[in-house]
């Protein structure tokens, strides 16, 4: 089929084209064929507002869902040509941070794949996030253009006028084919402004925080460290959500709305606190159009649902009045109507919009004027009807609910582990691709050496895989016959990487002083740290000199090794989920809402090593505790030790010989020798006289319970049957799952069954 479209587009037969043309010849052929899935039939439609998805690369994805990735993949090859080759070509677009952007484009995905007519809305971020960039074993960002002449992005001939108080901008529509897996497409739509300027950044990422003109759609999240930054964020926000707005107001008068009806035609869902805006300048717009202010809440707060993704109070977003007054004005009455009548009618401080510092809390106007309020894991949703959000829980009980999260097995599974989709469909069918609990047919297996040895055969050649891509992107060489030990995930303090740095300070010491491993061990992490942040950075420091020390040991070097993966993003995270063995779930249990790469790499055959915390909670549920590494504190002991307040970690390390010669070690001569004194020291500091996440308390546990994992590993018939649960029983993450559940219980569409 490609080989007719290419003669039919460039008069010139397949062998004749470059990569490139192929890449764009693709380009053209997915879409066409996404157009033709396009539908515009149903009353109600879900729009997803999110200022983040990271959609990752597009062309295989589109293709599988499409139906077309084996004879697109086998015509190429006929040729002499590589489907994987041509994807290389392909920029990965670079709309989001993490796990709540990633989750928003796996959600698009299964929001297709179930026939729903569901939206994106976000931001066509021209720089997005930075590019990471390892100097002096120093984090550095750089920007991250990915927009190119021939791309996803499709320019309609649309735009809205969204007001600032001191600028007028065109908000333009941009907008990406999102397809099911063997059903219809839907959109992602990416408002853009025509003025902006790729080229205004100067040394790394920095550049003109006032000039809204050229930076309004440059980077996300542009460093909010002072107030120019705040303000530029609310300027983002208030863009997304006003253009939005805007189009859902028009798509559902074009469906046959008229405005008093809306909840009838659309269920908006507010992905974390950065659109909550969208509901006063809803309420604004209904008023511009002549309903009364009564209506007007009572319609949107019947048209709006808010996902809540954490529980840090930090990144709750509050903004300060003021601010919202020097950039859209034009909300305050609203905001001021908001707050009043919320605290008419509920005088508790603690759920006030407005509090007595003058700063409005985004999540209270969503949860006073939504109809939903969600978790997205158990626990999580427990924490916030227990203790977070207890107030609004005792005030609305009816509104809470959770939605434990789910990944999409398309990509996750059948695009970033063909030879593991086969080996599954060889056993039990593919039935599993649509419904994904069928995986559960595997059990079966769990006694059968074949099965078992041919599930060892897969993960080694995926092992196998990840060495060549590392040595070939990276110049890295590991021992693919260690142990792959991985931590990917956005840098924080409460994932706790420096728990896991700690543990390998420990490990060298222990080889060193002559305790040799059973097995080799390589510990990949991969994490980007917020700009600002500096102790994320001290981490990532700290983790650098620790791979420059320890991979130069020629006496640690046999047995242990570090590799820090610059620039961890989605490409990457495909290639290094399907090779791991164990997957590092260690955040402070209560800290980390849901998580997501922990169901990637379970589906993957990797066994987790958590806490129990976030989704690992639901994980260890379902697979039972011989086959995951559970460790550490429980949340209750957490947030009862934050409440007395108690906590001081000086104490542990007094107590603890093997705690406090890991620690010392990080100012020590050989880290010195590597390192930079002011990071290292900054680090150290931190640490001993605040850890505020609780690392040592956990710490011998963790020794303990890792230790014993890497002991279990060399029984590689109980290790293949561990795998083979874990994959077995992964189906309840699909994110199939979880939007089928928001369909019938948040967005009462009446499409998924
Ligand atoms: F702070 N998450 C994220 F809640 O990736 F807004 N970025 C964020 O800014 C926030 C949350 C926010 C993550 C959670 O940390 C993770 O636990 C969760 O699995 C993911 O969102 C998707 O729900």
């Amino acid at each position: 089929m490609l080989e007719k479209f290419v003669k039919d587009h460039y008069q010139k037969s397949l062998k004749d084209c470059s990569n490139e043309e192929i890449y764009i010849a693709l380009l053209e052929l997915v879409k066409e064929q996404a157009k033709q899935k396009e539908s515009h039939a149903g009353k109600k439609k879900v729009y997803y507002i999110s200022a983040e998805f990271l959609i990752g690369k597009l062309l295989s994805n589109n293709l599988i869902n499409l139906g077309l990735f084996d004879t697109v993949k086998k015509e190429l090859e006929k040729n002499g040509k590589s489907i994987y080759e041509i994807e290389e070509i392909e920029p990965e677009p670079s709309l989001g941070n993490g796990g709540l952007g990633r989750l928003a484009a796996c959600f698009l995905d299964s929001i297709a794949t179930l026939g729903i007519p569901g939206d994106g809305i976000g931001i066509n971020y021209h720089l997005g996030l930075f590019k990471q960039v390892f100097e002096q074993n120093l984090q550095k960002e750089y920007p991250n253009p990915w927009i190119e002449k021939n791309s996803w992005l499709t320019k309609r001939d649309k735009s809205y006028t969204v007001e600032f108080r001191d600028h007028i901008v065109k908000a333009s529509l941009y907008d990406i084919a999102v397809t099911g897996y063997e059903n219809r497409t839907n959109q992602l739509h990416l408002f853009d402004i025509d003025s902006v300027e790729e080229k205004i950044t100067k040394d790394g990422i920095s550049f003109d925080k006032e000039d809204i003109e050229h930076n309004l759609t440059l980077f996300l999240y542009p460093d909010d460290s002072d107030e120019k930054g705040q303000l530029l964020r609310i300027y983002q926000q208030y863009f997304m959500v006003s253009a939005g707005a805007q189009l859902i107001l028009e798509e559902c008068e074009a469906r046959g709305c008229n405005l008093h009806d809306l909840p009838d035609y659309a269920a908006i869902q507010i992905n974390d606190t950065h659109p909550t805006m969208v509901i006063p300048e809803l309420i604004r717009l209904l008023l511009i159009r002549g309903i009364c202010i009564e209506e007007a809440m009572e319609i949107v707060a019947k048209t709006c649902a808010y996902t809540n993704h954490t529980i840090l109070a930090e990144a709750l977003e509050k903004w300060p009045i003021a601010y919202l007054q020097k950039v859209v004005p034009q909300l305050l009455p609203i905001i001021h109507i908001l707050d009043n009548e919320a605290k008419k009618k509920y005088p508790d401080e603690a759920v006030a919009i407005i509090d007595k510092e003058d700063r409005v809390h985004m999540a209270h106007i969503d949860m006073h004027y939504g109809y939903s309020i969600n978790g997205v894991a158990y626990l999580h949703t427990e924490i916030l009807k227990n203790s977070e959000l207890k107030p609004f829980y005792e005030i609305y009980p009816e509104k809470f609910n959770n939605k434990t999260n789910g990944i999409t097995f398309r990509r996750w599974l059948l695009h970033c582990n063909e030879e593991l989709t086969s080996w599954i469909e060889e056993l039990i069918g593919n039935g599993f691709k649509k419904d994904a609990t069928e995986l559960e047919k595997l059990l079966q297996y769990q006694g059968d050496q074949k099965v078992l040895e041919s599930l060892l055969r897969v993960k080694a050649e995926k092992k196998k895989q990840l060495k060549e891509y590392l040595l070939r992107t990276q110049g890295v060489e590991i021992d693919e016959n260690s142990i792959y030990d991985i931590q990917v995930k956005r840098l924080h303090e409460y994932k706790r990487q420096q728990l896991n740095a700690l543990y390998i300070i420990h490990k060298y010491l222990e080889i060193k002083s002559g305790i040799i491993p059973e097995k080799p061990v390589t510990v990949i992490f991969g994490a980007k740290a917020a700009p600002a942040y500096v102790i994320a950075k001290d981490i990532i420091h700290l983790i650098l000199c620790l791979q420059e020390l320890i991979n130069k040991d020629e006496q640690v070097n046999p047995y242990l090794r570090v590799v820090m993966v610059e620039n961890y993003n989605v490409s990457k995270a495909a290639q290094l989920i399907p090779a791991c063995d164990i997957s590092e779930q260690i955040s402070l249990a209560s800290k980390e809402a849901s998580g997501t790469g922990n169901m990637k790499f379970m589906l993957n055959g990797a066994l987790t090593l958590g806490t129990m915390d976030g989704a690992n909670v639901e994980i260890a549920d379902l697979v039972g505790k011989d086959n995951i590494y559970i460790f550490g504190e429980d949340s209750k002991t957490v947030i009862d030790r934050y409440a007395q307040g108690s906590y001081v970690s000086r104490d542990y390390y007094e107590k603890d010989t093997a705690l406090k010669e890991a620690v010392d070690f990080i100012v020590g001569r050989e880290m010195m020798a590597v390192g930079d004194e002011e990071h290292l020291t900054r680090l150290y500091n931190e640490l001993l006289n605040k850890d505020w996440f609780m690392t040592f308390p956990d710490f011998k546990d963790y020794i303990a319970t890792r230790e014993k994992a890497y002991h279990d590993y060399n029984d590689r018939m109980e290790w293949a049957e561990k795998m083979l649960v874990n994959i077995a029983k992964a189906g309840f993450f699909s994110s199939d799952r979880t939007i089928e559940q928001y369909d019938q219980e948040i967005w009462r569409t009446g499409t998924s069954k």
